[in-house]
């Protein structure tokens, strides 16, 4: 039984310092948020829609510039975060980096539903640890 417990005390800090190192995770501080500050969710616009995002808890930084707490927005269009966030997040149209630091966009958008959903990611475009996504919200383009 001691033996049992000198082990654990040896080997936890190990194995938690190497799973720290192997994802390479930035840490996002506790009570940091992002969040869609325009449109409201369930707003009805007309297109092209200006997105505003806010940020509370962390600062914007350009993509490529490490610096503590800080992160560049990723605005998530008709989509969801990848189930994996411990690689950088593609950029593709329904994935779009605001890597000079940008806290708003127009978008062009066809009539009907869309969704929204920022996340923060590091200098390296990988989301933190824990990460730091917003509410997903749904707006109505009119016609
Ligand atoms: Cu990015």
């Amino acid at each position: 039984m001691r033996s049992h417990i000198v082990a654990a005390l040896v080997l936890g800090p190990f194995f938690a310092g190497s799973v720290a190192f192997a994802q390479e995770r930035t840490p996002s501080p506790p009570g940091a948020e992002v969040y869609i500050i325009s449109p409201k969710d369930g707003a009805i616009v007309h297109s092209p829609v200006l997105v505003q995002f806010g940020l509370k808890g962390m600062g914007v930084a350009p993509a490529g510039v490490k610096y503590d707490n800080t992160g560049h927005h990723h605005l998530l269009i008709d989509t969801d975060p990848p189930a994996d966030q411990s690689t950088p997040l593609p950029a593709t149209d329904k994935i779009v980096h605001f890597g000079k630091g940008q806290t708003e966009t127009t978008l062009n958008l066809a009539p009907g539903k869309h969704t929204l959903q920022l996340v923060l990611a590091d200098a390296n475009h990988i989301p933190h640890s824990p990460p730091v996504i917003s509410k997903k919200i749904t707006i109505t383009v009119k016609p």
